[in-house]
Parts: structure tokens; C-alpha cells; sequence
């Protein structure tokens, strides 16, 4: 399969927007895998919850820090092409913090309101915002069906107040208003495998899908090595990572496929 490397030019596109889009940086066996075993996923189905918005619709995902199976996820997680990319953009080794399925179902997924993940994960004790996420498109990402919306170069902005709106966590408004005046809201259009690293200090959202079609994104979120942070379920302190080769995703893809139909 081919490699990606993050070039210097695209590390210094970070510092400057707070994200990089790498469009199809993964192919489309590894997307198919990724959508038949993630959709069927009855173990995961029963782990969805939800964060309601602020019209009052649910925002649903399930959410783990699993590191102990040797499945598609955990391929996808620990692959070179996303950890090693994280570590470049965030300059330290990096270690699973968790990831995610953002389940956006065809017209009823809920919204995500503006907000920043540290705006999160400062309550869970990291100290620094060294951190950030990784977004892979498992359906195509749409402005019709609620793709991620980001303010460019945000997350030089340090850490906004944020507070509760509907159940989520959320930037606070006025803010974002007079935030909005000056940077520019990019609508993060995706195809399946193209993944967005993000930082977490970058703000951004993303609409409810009133469209016909789902909208499932895998987001594999990484702390880095330096940062303290407390140790929770779901948010662990710093353990190691164990780099896969990126081959892993397709040769344990298609054996929990074959296993699981
Ligand atoms: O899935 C989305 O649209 C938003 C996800 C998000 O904001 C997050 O996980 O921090």
C-alpha cells in the first residue's frame, strides 16, 4: 500500500490553520472494512450515548479508550500514518487518550455547538492543550449532513470560557461571535478515508444532518507524552502506544469481517 508522510510544508499548515486535511489518506478496502464492521457493531450499538444540542436533538457517539483488542479500531488508531502525523504536528510522542464514533444519523443526528476539546479536557486535568484529534470520514462528509466546521488558526486563541449548552460542553457564544468576526469558518467537506487532524485548542462545530444520509466519523483523540492529566475511565494518563504498521488495518479488518458475518 502506499505511505504518508507528513511533509514540513503540511506541519507548518497546522501551526498556522490549527488543522490538516490529508484527503484519502486512507483507501477504500480499509474504509469498507472500517464502515461494515463499525455499522454492525452491536457491542458498540449498545455503548452509544448522547449529548443533546441546543434545539434539543441528540448528538450521539460512543466513546472508549480500549487499547486491549487486537480489532479494526484499534488498526486504525495505532496506525503510523495518524500517530505518526500527531506526533509531528504536536512535536512529542503521542499516546491514545481515546476515540470515538460520531454517529450523525440521517435526519435526526443532533448538532454539535462551537467549542474546543480542551475546552473538555481541561476538566479532566491536562495541563497543557498539547493534544488533538483525528477525524476519518467513514460516510462522506457533507455540508448537507453535518460536516465539521472549524475557525482557521483558532487554537492560537489559548483556551475560550466555555460552559453548558443543551447537555454539551460548549465555547461561550458572545465570544465565538466576536471570534467569528475575524477568522474564517471552514466547512471541512469530507470523502471516506480522508481524515482532519485537528488541535484541541482549534474551535470548531458541525450542524445537524437533516439531510437523507448518515454521517459516522471515526475521531481518534491523542494526549501527548509531557502532558500530566488525570487518570479516568475513558481519559487515561500517559501508558505507551504500540505503533502498527498500517498494513494491520486490512489483514484484521478482513478476519473480524469474515468472523463477525
Ligand atoms: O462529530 C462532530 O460533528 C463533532 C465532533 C466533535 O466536535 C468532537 O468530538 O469534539
Amino acid at each position: 500500500m502506499s505511505t504518508f508522510t507528513i511533509t514540513p510544508e503540511q506541519v507548518s499548515q497546522f501551526s498556522e490553520d490549527g488543522y490538516l486535511m490529508a484527503r484519502g489518506l486512507f483507501d477504500a478496502e480499509q474504509m469498507e472494512l472500517l464502515f461494515k464492521i463499525g455499522k454492525a457493531d452491536q457491542e458498540k450499538a449498545h455503548k452509544v450515548s448522547a449529548a443533546v444540542d441546543t434545539e434539543g436533538r441528540e448528538s450521539k457517539l460512543w466513546l472508549t479508550a480500549d487499547t486491549d483488542r487486537e480489532d479494526i479500531y484499534n488498526g486504525f488508531v495505532r496506525c503510523h500514518r495518524i500517530v505518526d502525523t500527531m506526533e509531528a504536528v504536536l512535536h512529542d510522542e503521542v499516546y491514545l487518550y481515546h476515540y470515538k464514533m460520531m454517529v450523525k444519523e440521517a435526519r435526526v443526528g443532533g448538532a454539535w455547538e462551537w467549542h474546543q476539546d480542551y475546552g473538555y479536557w481541561y476538566g479532566n486535568g491536562c495541563l497543557y492543550p498539547d493534544m488533538g484529534s483525528c477525524m476519518i470520514a467513514v460516510d462522506g462528509a457533507t455540508k448537507a449532513n453535518g460536516c465539521l466546521q472549524v475557525l482557521r488558526g483558532s487554537h492560537k486563541l489559548g483556551r475560550v470560557d466555555h460552559g453548558t449548552y443543551g447537555t454539551q460542553t460548549g465555547a461561550n457564544p458572545e465570544r465565538i461571535e466576536e471570534i467569528s468576526k475575524h477568522l474564517e469558518l471552514v466547512y471541512c467537506e469530507m470523502e471516506p478515508g480522508t481524515a482532519l487532524f485537528f488541535h484541541a485548542n482549534t474551535l470548531h462545530r458541525s450542524d445537524a444532518n437533516n439531510s437523507d444520509d448518515p454521517r459516522w466519523t471515526l475521531i481518534c483523540c491523542y494526549n501527548t507524552r509531557s502532558n500530566p492529566c488525570n487518570d479516568l475511565p475513558g481519559h487515561p494518563s500517559y501508558s505507551p502506544l504500540e505503533k502498527w504498521p498500517d498494513e494491520r488495518i486490512k489483514e484484521i479488518g478482513r478476519r473480524q469481517l469474515a468472523e463477525t458475518s
